[in-house]
């Protein structure tokens, strides 16, 4: 049987939080490397259901929406949580992190250099409803269990720590969580990979 394919541009953007998953879970996978934009306008756009990557190909099944795969993932991966109430609040966190996700991204691609320091005055608002969300929770959004949300939060958290240090420090949920989902093997392992040391964390260069 042929291997799953991450087809994506080669920064870690909305891809890395689904290689974490795929790495810190045992799955082996391609990787597909989308760019340089001609390439990917060429050959690769015209496929994808909404002309944008990340593209994910899973023997017969192919998926666009970095939300939908890691759902995808989760529910093949037995990563959605034990019944509905645990899915609905890995629903809602992983939708918590997409909002924070597009607002990020805007600052990014659009306003870095006007928008950076009142995104960063902005944060402690936004970190305190996760922070919330966290609080007195043993290890993860779940619990002992990990999810497919935690991947993607720690994924953002981790960016917002890259655009400002001290960001989760007022946050102690929030900066035990970040330290235990780096500190895991499968998390470490696919950190340490060459690939991961050189992507960048967004096509700009910006971060
Ligand atoms: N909602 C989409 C957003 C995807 C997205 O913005 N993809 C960008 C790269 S991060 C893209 O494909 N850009 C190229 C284009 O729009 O042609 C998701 O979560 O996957």
């Amino acid at each position: 049987m042929s291997k799953m394919q991450l087809a994506y541009f080669q920064v870690r953007g909305r891809g890395e939080a689904i290689r974490t998953l795929l790495v810190d879970n045992g799955v082996e996978y391609e990787e597909a490397d989308v760019g340089p934009w001609e390439n990917w306008v060429k050959n690769w756009k015209p496929k994808a259901a909404f002309g944008q990557c990340p593209l994910f190909t899973d023997g017969d099944v192919q998926l666009v929406q970095s939300n939908a795969i890691l759902r995808y993932l989760a529910r093949k991966f037995d990563l959605y949580g034990a019944n509905n109430v645990e899915a609905s609040r890995a629903d809602m966190i992983n939708d918590g992190v997409e909002d924070l996700r597009v607002a990020y991204t805007k600052m990014i691609y659009q306003n870095y250099e006007a928008g950076k320091d009142p995104f960063i005055a902005d944060l402690p608002g936004k970190l305190q409803c996760f922070e919330n969300l966290m609080k007195g929770n043993s290890e993860y959004i779940l619990g002992s269990k990990i999810c497919f949300a935690d991947y993607n939060m720690f994924d953002l958290l981790d960016n917002l720590v890259t655009l400002s240090p001290p960001c989760l420090d007022a946050f102690p949920s929030l900066k035990a969580y970040h330290g235990r989902v780096m500190n895991r093997p499968g998390v470490q392992k696919r950190r340490s990979t060459e690939h991961f040391k050189g992507l960048k964390i967004n096509g700009n260069g910006k971060q």
